[in-house]
């Protein structure tokens, strides 16, 4: 399978990995938009959001207690941070398997652009 992510879960990609379980993976995101962006992303391939099954809601609900432990080690949980999931091409998707955006260090804008 052609997929980014999933090289970077089998390291065949290299990335800056924060956390890693059976289920889950985080690791810095190379294109940063705030001083704090990392992602987190489920092992097994699942493409966008829309394709999410019943049985993954586990592995799902894994990703904010991961984001949210990393965001406590990085020392930005009390000052804040964003979670976004992109979903297709209006929702600005680029990679297709589901990852969590965590973005801190700067000031969030809303409505998000
Ligand atoms: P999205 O646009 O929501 O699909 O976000 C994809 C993110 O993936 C984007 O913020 C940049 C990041 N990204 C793309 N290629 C790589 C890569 O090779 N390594 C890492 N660490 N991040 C990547």
């Amino acid at each position: 399978m052609d997929c980014l992510f999933c090289k970077i879960i089998s390291k065949e990609i290299p990335a800056t990995i924060l956390f890693e379980d059976h289920d889950v993976i985080a690791f810095e995101d190379i294109m940063p938009q705030a001083p704090t962006h990392f992602l987190v992303i489920p092992k097994k391939h699942i493409a966008t959001l829309n394709d999410i099954e019943d049985n993954d809601s586990n592995i799902i609900g894994k990703l904010p207690l991961v984001a949210s432990k990393i965001a406590a080690s990085k020392g930005v949980d009390q000052s804040g941070y964003r979670v976004t999931m992109n979903c297709n091409q209006d929702g600005g998707q680029t990679v297709y398997h589901i990852h969590m955006h965590v973005l801190a260090g700067r000031k969030m804008a809303w409505p998000p652009g």
